[in-house]
């Protein structure tokens, strides 16, 4: 064996101690992710001290990794990404918003063991249904084992409805570790095994448990739900949009929340056992530390350039559908009459519980036409911009694995911050302030005025009203576009509707 494959079992072994360790909770994936960083390190500086074996190839197996079509999600396959790599697999990482044919040309091109796809988003879901289907039809499902991961997707969904329809073998990952358990047993398939002799773990089947769900039908839906309608409408401070540059970072860091970059980005979750670290000793030993020297160099070096553009705009209901109309203010319309239909948002109305629907918390048109006034629909969309993106590109190029996602992590929750805070201003405008919580964690909980729904969430989820949303605030201003995917570009922005109702809460549809 050549000195540099001897050096690279030893190092490949402490990382499957470390990936043995985290699995079983006892490790946290930032510390992980910088052993990591070590084993780049020094096979780097060794690589060109060892003779090179001719043909020696020390890969365990090689996989084809990509984001599905239409989703531009890239953290969750680059630790992915990251953790195969550094266990010895090849990952040939094609990127983001890839259609099933370019995966398997690169599977082809690079003869690979396996295909696994990633993908944040509920459609995401569809397209890997489909895509294993196409597998299917093109007589390549017995060719690659697939490996499935990212938020949207369930196990039982994978491995019952898709396994159920898919001639070869699909296991779905919950994170990057359990992604690099399946990796030995699916490369023993690709190389001829039977899936049944590899140690899989055993697909895991829907339990049908008999549960009654009452929904109504659909032609017994009532036209409302029980929601109040005599709640007093607020004045708006304008009728229109405006931009806001120039924000200090202070000022919207301070409605960051911690728990979820903590925990769901930075990966701080408490070990199990008696031993292990609580949540609160990790937040207060390596969350906050680093949170305040991220702030300082974000701000140091001008790493983020937020901007908000919002809007009050002149509203009514009529059944399930909130109707915007033109206005006088900035931005009125395209020319329309004033007070006539501009736009209109349909919103799901829920099958059981109370029938809630967005457009019950809007008043009726009847109302309008009685008083002559408008109810308001405040809109607003904030970015952070795009100028985190190369510092996080430049981490990741430079295997700097945790920093990479410490920053990225914490770009996408100020971005969420930010919103946090906007909205609070929202509420400030419209005469609310004496309702606001007394701390941070009152925000978390709702406990304020209304609330606000973001496009894609379960009362709003037609992803396509973004379009509209786009010509209400025209975000192009400040360097925000809309993708076909109807995904905002730069990905840490976000928009929503704020509805001032008091009854306005979460719901699910
Ligand atoms: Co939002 N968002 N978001 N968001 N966001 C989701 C994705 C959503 C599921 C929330 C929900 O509804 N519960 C939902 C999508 C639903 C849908 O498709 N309809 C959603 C929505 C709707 C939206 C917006 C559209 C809302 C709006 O503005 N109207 C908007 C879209 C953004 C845009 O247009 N630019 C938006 C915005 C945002 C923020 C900017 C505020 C922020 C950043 C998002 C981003 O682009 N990165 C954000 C966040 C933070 C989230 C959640 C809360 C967290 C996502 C994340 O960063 N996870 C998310 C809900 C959730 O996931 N619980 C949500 C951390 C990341 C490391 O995990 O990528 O899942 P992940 O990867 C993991 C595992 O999944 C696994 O391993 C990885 C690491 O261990 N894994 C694999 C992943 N791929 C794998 C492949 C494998 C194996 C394992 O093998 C091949």
């Amino acid at each position: 064996m050549a000195a540099l494959d001897i050096v690279n079992t030893h190092l490949l072994e402490g990382m499957k101690v470390v990936g043995e360790l985290f699995g079983k909770g006892e490790m946290q994936l930032p510390f992980v992710l910088q052993s990591a960083e070590v084993m780049k390190t020094a096979v780097a500086l060794l690589e060109p001290h060892m003779e090179k074996v001719e043909g020696a190839d020390s890969s365990k197996g090689s996989i084809v990794l990509a984001t599905v079509r239409g989703d531009v999600h890239d953290i969750g396959k680059n630790l992915v990404d990251i953790i195969l790599t550094n266990n010895g697999y090849t990952v040939h990482n094609i990127g983001i918003k890839q259609p099933i044919t370019a995966i398997i040309e690169a599977a082809e091109e690079h003869d690979a063991d396996v295909i696994g796809m990633s993908g944040l988003l509920v459609k995401s879901t569809v397209v890997m249904k489909e895509n294993l289907e196409e597998l299917t039809s093109r007589g390549l499902a017995k060719r690659w084992p697939v490996l499935l991961g990212g938020a949207a997707l369930t196990r039982t969904y994978v491995e019952d409805d898709l396994a159920g329809q898919f001639d070869g073998v699909v296991r779905y990952a919950r994170d990057a570790f359990e992604g690099l358990r399946l990796m030995e047993p699916l490369v023993r398939v690709a190389r001829g095994e039977s899936s049944d002799d590899v140690g899989l773990p055993a697909l895991k089947k829907r339990r049908h448990s008999v549960v009654t769900v009452t929904q109504t039908p659909e032609d017994e839906l009532p036209a409302r739900s029980d929601v109040a309608a005599d709640n007093p409408v607020p004045e708006p401070p304008f009728w229109g949009t405006r931009i806001v540059k120039g924000l200090q970072l202070a000022d919207y860091a301070a409605f960051l929340d911690e728990r979820a970059t903590f925990l769901g980005q930075w990966g701080l979750k408490p070990g199990r056992g008696e031993d292990g670290a609580s949540y609160e000793e990790l937040r207060d030993t390596e969350g906050r530390p680093r949170l305040r020297a991220w702030l300082d160099a974000i701000r140091a070096e001008g790493m983020v350039d937020p901007s908000v553009i919002y809007g009050y705009f002149p509203v009514w209901s009529e059944g399930d559908e909130v109707v915007v109309a033109h206005h006088t203010g900035p931005d009125g319309g395209s020319g329309g009459q004033v007070g006539t239909e501009r736009l209109r948002f349909r919103f799901p109305r829920q099958r059981r519980d109370r029938h809630l629907c967005l457009a019950d918390f809007i008043k009726p048109k009847e109302w309008v036409e009685e008083t002559g006034r408008y109810d308001v629909l405040p809109v607003q969309l904030v970015t952070i911009g795009d100028t985190v993106t190369p510092h996080t590109a430049r981490l990741f190029a430079e295997n700097k694995y945790r920093e990479y996602m410490e920053l990225h992590g914490l770009s996408v929750q100020l971005t969420e911050a930010l919103a946090e805070f906007w909205h609070s201003r929202v509420r400030a405008e419209l005469g609310f302030a004496d309702e606001e919580p007394d701390d941070v964690d009152g925000l978390f909980k709702l406990d304020y005025r209304g609330a606000r729904f973001s496009l894609g969430y379960p009362a709003c989820p037609d992803m396509e009203d973004r379009h509209k949303v786009v010509e209400l605030l025209r975000p192009g201003r400040v360097g925000v576009t809309l993708s076909e995917e109807l995904q905002l570009h730069p990905e840490q922005s976000t928009d929503c509707f704020v509805f001032h109702h008091p009854e306005a809460k979460y719901f699910s549809v």
